[in-house]
């Protein structure tokens, strides 16, 4: 076989005509199977120089060079060339330097420029690709040429190192890149986003739209996952009652017509990959082979053809192994066969098979370990991330966690939905964490603007009665004012939100679902909802005393005389003042004195305080059954010393008790409690 030289023209700025640059020139030209490719013509000797190391960093193959001798210019009406044969032959020990290995000269050279190129570069032979970017300049007559792998060998070397002899290509031939006619898409550092969704599997419109050689809708779709950040498109057209070949041609026509990014072809039918690896332009990725031999057999001989990179699925004759191990050797098989079609490992990105987690629970872990051993080989991979969730609820939760998990394990690339917001969150998240995404820029660039969705919108969905459960203490002040805002009464708030969310807590910190700390929290909470209450109703008490009967209470409307002062405490060991305060605020908004002395008050402090206020009217409460006995000594010590009345209450406490314990009174609410002031001043209480 005759070898093929395949030379390129490039702008200044390293791009063809089509826009296609360097990089995805030689890589497509390699993937058809050239010997050696380079540069002609165009630019002139020291350009070609500059652009030489982007051809080196993707192929592993001789370069070429054949510059103008410079950069041609009119003068006296002739097109005459810049530079000189001596400077020409200058320039391109610099091009030798960068590794040109096969040189020559196109326009506005003659055989004086080759034959001066001859001379200084005679004795020297093709650079070791992997080694030049280490190359030192020199100021002899002579490169030296420093390669770092071999420092040793180098040192002792005056023109060419040992290792040159050895060419270590693997530095550069390791690169694995697939491209469309743009610039290409490399694996490796950043991983790699393959959108999924031109695939008309569950996706009734895609399907459609196909049936009817609706490009636009196809090509709108690829648009979208591109504008959501995808560097490569997935395009299947695999659909019962379809001609597939046809349809995957015009899908990967149209979308090339409109974005130069890489295409994956995805389709087992071999007529189809075919066809539209041929009129690909670029360098494809192909979806994909498996180990099963037909497979192998069938797919290798067409990407060796048309120069793709592979995704190898972890399957063969005998299904999808239920062990790493079995996945790995899978793998192996399907590397080695590549091989001994020609294909590089380089090109070959393994998918180890994502398995619903619903039904093994090992599937995940199998997948992990796949990626983290080939990874660990410099073997690059590919996964369907989201069939992990296959038959779950809140798929994106647990695609999305998948997702980080399998880039921790060191996956190169997913075929994942870019719209996904869940999905792209994670991968950002990890591109910054891995220092992937270096200074966080991309990941600040994204979400500076990002709502503050999780509070933003649980602020307004917490109800009053969430939020006091919860122990959200700002959350129940909000929550509690725009209740009042609405016209709520704001007795319907305490016994509609307040208590009965108090209630919950109570009854899960009995039943010991809920701590100490929550129950704080929630009387936090409730408080500043009381607290709240507590504004409206003296602000509304100060402008119409009657604000508490139209509250919807069952009071009777009368207001106190001024001097009416009722005396108020929760008795000695409790500290439970919650609902004494509702009982305050209410006997206040009725326009009585309340000398309120707290909580856990002993009993002398009771008495004292209706001595020295002349009360008509004690007040005790008590939530505790432990708490009760101080209640009881608390009347007796009255008792002895006034002849006040006693209404008590709490949630403790009954009619029952209150009468075993000697009370006057018992009101099983705050409203009740104003009805007995009420009754009671009135003089219609015995
Ligand atoms: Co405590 N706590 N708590 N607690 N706490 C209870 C009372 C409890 C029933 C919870 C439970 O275990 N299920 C339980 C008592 C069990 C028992 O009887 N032995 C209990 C316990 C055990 C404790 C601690 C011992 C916990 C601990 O530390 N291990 C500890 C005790 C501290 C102490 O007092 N020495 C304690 C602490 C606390 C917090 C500090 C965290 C907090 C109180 C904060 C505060 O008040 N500033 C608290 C809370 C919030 C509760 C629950 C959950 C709610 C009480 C409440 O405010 N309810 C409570 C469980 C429950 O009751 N579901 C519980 C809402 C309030 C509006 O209702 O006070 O009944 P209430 O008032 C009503 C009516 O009763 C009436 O009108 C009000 C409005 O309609 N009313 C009167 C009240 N006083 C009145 C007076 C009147 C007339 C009507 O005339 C004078």
């Amino acid at each position: 076989m005759r070898p093929v030289f395949v030379t390129f023209t490039f702008d200044r700025d390293g791009k063809l005509l089509n826009g296609a640059d360097v990089e995805t020139a030689v890589l497509m030209a390699e993937g058809l199977g050239v010997d050696a490719v380079g540069f002609n013509c165009g630019l002139g000797p020291d350009l070609v120089a500059r652009l030489l190391p982007r051809a080196r960093r993707v192929t592993d193959l001789p370069l070429i060079a054949n510059p103008n001798a410079g950069l041609p210019v009119e003068k006296d009406g002739k097109t005459v060339f810049t530079t000189g044969p001596e400077e020409f032959a200058d320039y391109m020990l610099d091009v030798y330097r960068e590794g040109g290995a096969v040189l020559g000269g196109c326009c506005g050279t003659n055989p004086d420029y080759i034959r001066l190129v001859a001379e200084r570069t005679k004795g020297l032979k093709p650079m070791p690709l992997h080694a030049v970017s280490e190359i030192k300049n020199t100021e002899g007559e002579e490169a030296k040429i420093i390669i770092a792998d071999d420092a040793e060998a180098a040192a002792n070397e005056s023109t060419i190192s040992p290792a040159y002899k050895n060419n270590k290509k693997e530095k550069y031939s390791s690169i694995t890149a697939v491209a469309g006619y743009g610039a290409p898409v490399y694996f490796g550092k950043t991983p790699v986003l393959i959108g999924e969704r031109i695939n008309p599997t569950g996706k009734p419109l895609l399907k459609e739209a196909l049936r009817n050689g609706d490009m636009d809708y196809v090509c709108r779709l690829g648009l979208e996952q591109l504008d959501n950040g995808a560097h490569i498109l997935d395009v299947n057209a695999g659909l019962p009652g379809l001609n597939e070949t046809e349809t995957l041609c015009n899908a990967v026509t149209a979308l090339q017509a409109i974005t130069p990014v890489p295409l994956e072809i995805d389709t087992s039918n071999y007529e189809a990959m075919e066809k539209a690896l041929r009129l690909y332009n670029g360098k494809p990725l192909l979806n994909s082979v498996n180990g099963k031999q037909e497979s192998m057999d069938n797919v290798f001989p067409l990407a060796k053809k048309y120069g793709a990179a592979v995704v190898g699925l972890c399957l063969d004759e005998n299904g999808i192994p239920d062990t790493a191990e079995g996945r790995l050797a899978v793998a192996e098989k399907i590397i080695k066969t590549a091989a001994q079609y020609g294909i590089k490992t380089k090109d070959i990105l393994i998918d180890p098979l994502a398995l619903t987690v619903s039904t093994d629970s090992r599937n995940p872990a199998i997948d992990l370990a796949v990626i983290k051993a080939l990874k660990a080989k410099g073997i690059h991979t590919v996964m369907g991330v989201s069939n992990i969730s296959f038959g779950l609820p809140n798929r994106d939760a647990v695609n999305s966690a998948f997702f980080a998990m399998s880039l921790a394990a060191g996956l190169s690339s997913a075929i994942m939905n870019p719209q996904s917001g869940r999905m792209l969150e994670a991968y950002h998240a990890y591109c910054a964490l891995s220092g992937a995404d270096e200074g966080c820029k991309e990941f600040v660039a994204r979400y500076a603007d990002a709502p503050q969705h999780n509070t933003a919108v649980k602020v307004s969905e917490y109800t009053l009665y969430d939020a006091i459960v919860k122990g959200l203490v700002e959350q129940s002040g909000i929550a509690t004012k725009k209740l009042l805002e609405e016209q709520k009464a704001p007795l319907e708030v305490i016994n509609q939100f307040i208590i009965p969310a108090l209630n919950t807590v109570g009854e899960g910190f009995g039943k010991k679902t809920l701590f100490l700390p929550q129950l704080l929290m929630a009387a936090d909470a409730a408080k500043a909802a009381f607290d709240e209450i507590k504004k409206q109703m003296q602000g509304s008490a100060a402008q119409n005393n009657t604000a508490t009967a139209s509250a919807g209470g069952n009071a009777s409307g009368a207001d106190a005389s001024p001097g009416d002062t009722i005396v108020l405490a929760v008795v000695k060991g409790d500290i439970h003042d919650i609902g004494k305060n509702i009982v305050k605020v209410l006997w206040e908004n009725y326009g009585y004195h309340v000398v309120d002395l707290g909580k856990d008050v002993p009993a002398e402090s009771v008495v004292e305080a209706v001595e020295k206020h002349h009360a008509k009217l004690v007040g005790l409460t008590a939530l505790m059954t432990t708490t009760v006995a101080a209640m009881e000594d608390t009347i007796q010590a009255l008792r002895r010393k006034t002849n006040t009345k006693i209404l008590v209450g709490g949630a403790v406490m009954t009619q029952e008790y209150a009468d075993t314990i000697g009370a006057d009174g018992y009101a099983p609410d705050a409203v009740a409690a104003v009805d007995y002031a009420n009754q009671l001043f009135k003089g219609n209480v015995e």
